[in-house]
């Protein structure tokens, strides 16, 4: 039995908190101890590798079960609210399984960290499936369906006593699906939502048995996540037109789809959208007749390259591309969510942001006088192997009076940042604006949306000999959680 790696996000797991209930039977998960090799490239895609086991080592193989690394840290003893992932629920077609997180070894001190390979057969998973259905059913799904189901389990509990562990008067929530992350984790920092986000997930598998179409951007032979995002970057003079490669690909049974492009919110336009006969980019094939035809015909493992030609807008923009349009062309395609990638189209120049807090507050005893630090960041986003010289600027005010001001120039080269803290002094019940603003002094900013931030300071009333609140500097004393927990 070969692998098929698939690059997924992370089924990172911390255990143990065995309270995973109902009917089903539980999967027998194998834990066995990874070769260095494979430790080294989990950590070099930060544990986000799952791997999908087939018969045959190829994609159009019977499914065989999934292998991942799994790493586990040592939870903080921070007595905060924190989250943990205390199983797992694993599904194709109508069979539900389940693994609780007391399968996998716990770190016993602070900093320990434990890596072990986690695999999950066709065998162990037919076994806990045929509670729910005869083993033919079974068999029929795994080796038809197109996805296996990720869901995980995480409690949200408040730590009290600081042990890492969950107890009974800890827990505060539990998320059991993905759009309950924003709702209940809204606490946590959008990094640890997106952490829990990448517990559920939807893994291909049976995907070589079917047609299977997938775009790529110049340079690339493999679908990935990030495309959904941006794939890649093209820039030059606004006005322009350039001219760049696409792929489409199809990694399964021979059949024939539709591959086009559209600008970002111009997909229901009747001309330039996804149905018109104007979209920027709509693929051409020959048929087997000698005509000119929008439909791509690819046989299994085959690919086509397009030329892509478009007018380089006045503001960065991302432009959309689809195979198989309606979802339908060929409706036998069952993996449809690689399908989709971003080519950002944006004018040649440069791109400098600033940053501040939203608002800070700072206590002060009655008739007291306080200083608030008021830190401005500024960074170079766009990639031109340049440095730009750029100014500073920053105003103070209060009740619509300029107090103060200033400025500065900064150099800053590709991938550079810089800041510059303004300070403003108060007594309770003060209120000030602080805004910042930074522009290229010779080059031209491309996107003049993030060149300006503004901060509300309020200086707030405390009683004597109690502590002071903490500034919104310090960004969450009530919130702070291992990322790995
Ligand atoms: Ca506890
Ligand atoms: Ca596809
Ligand atoms: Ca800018």
């Amino acid at each position: 039995m070969k692998r098929i790696i698939i690059l997924m996000l992370a089924l990172l797991l911390v255990p143990a908190f065995p309270v995973l209930a109902g009917s089903q039977l539980p999967i027998k998960m194998i834990l066995s101890e990874p070769s260095q090799e494979e430790i080294d490239n989990a950590r070099e895609n930060d544990f986000k590798t799952i791997e999908v086991l087939t018969e045959n080592g190829k994609r159009d193989g019977d499914f065989m079960g999934i292998e991942w690394i799994n790493q586990s840290v040592f939870a903080s003893t921070a007595k905060t609210t924190k989250y943990r992932t205390i199983g797992f629920e694993y599904q194709i077609g109508p069979y539900i399984g389940y693994v609780d997180g007391y399968y996998f070894h716990t770190p016993g001190s602070p900093g320990q960290e434990i890596i072990e390979k986690a695999t999950i057969t066709r065998e162990a998973l037919i076994n806990s499936f045929m509670t729910q259905g005869s083993r033919a059913a079974v068999e029929e799904a795994l080796d038809t369906e197109a996805y296996l189901y990720v869901r995980a389990r995480i409690m949200i509990y408040n730590d009290r006593n600081g042990d890492g562990k969950i107890q009974a008067d800890e827990i505060v929530s539990e998320i059991t699906r993905k759009d309950e992350i924003n709702t209940k984790a809204a606490i946590f920092p959008e990094k640890n939502k997106q952490d829990m986000r990448s517990r559920f997930q939807e893994i291909p598998i049976n995907a070589g048995k079917k047609p299977d179409f997938y775009p790529t951007p110049e340079g690339s032979s493999e679908w990935n996540e990030s495309y959904l995002e941006c794939a890649k970057t093209y820039s030059g003079k606004p006005g322009e037109e350039i001219t760049f490669p696409v792929n489409l690909y199809n990694i399964g049974t021979k059949a024939s789809t539709d591959f086009r492009a559209v600008w970002a919110g111009q997909g229901n336009n009747p001309s330039a959208g996804w149905e018109g006969s104007n979209a920027p980019f709509i693929a051409e094939g020959t048929s087997e007749d000698g005509k000119e035809t929008n439909l791509i015909t690819l046989d299994k493992e085959e690919s086509q390259t397009f030329e892509v030609t478009v007018t380089i807008p006045d503001q960065p923009t991302k432009l959309y591309f689809k195979a198989n349009i309606d979802e339908k062309t060929p409706a036998t395609e069952q993996v449809l969510n690689n399908n989709t990638m971003v080519i950002l189209i944006q004018p040649d120049g440069i791109d400098l942001e600033i940053t501040s807090f939203p608002s800070m507050q700072k206590g002060a005893l009655k008739g007291q006088q306080v200083s608030v630090d008021i830190p401005l960041s500024f960074y170079r986003i766009d990639l031109k192997e340049i440095p730009v010289e750029a100014e500073v600027t920053w105003q103070v005010t209060k009740a619509n009076n300029l107090i103060d001001s200033g400025s500065k120039t900064t150099t800053l080269n590709v991938g550079d940042f810089d800041k510059q803290v303004v300070k403003v002094t108060g007594q309770p019940y003060d209120t000030f604006i602080v805004t910042g603003e930074i522009m290229p002094i010779t080059e031209k900013d491309i996107d003049l949306s993030n060149n300006k931030t503004i901060t509300k300071v309020f200086i707030t009333e405390i009683q004597p000999n109690k502590t002071p609140p903490a500034t919104k500097e310090d960004p969450s004393p009530g919130t702070r959680v291992n990322l790995r927990d």
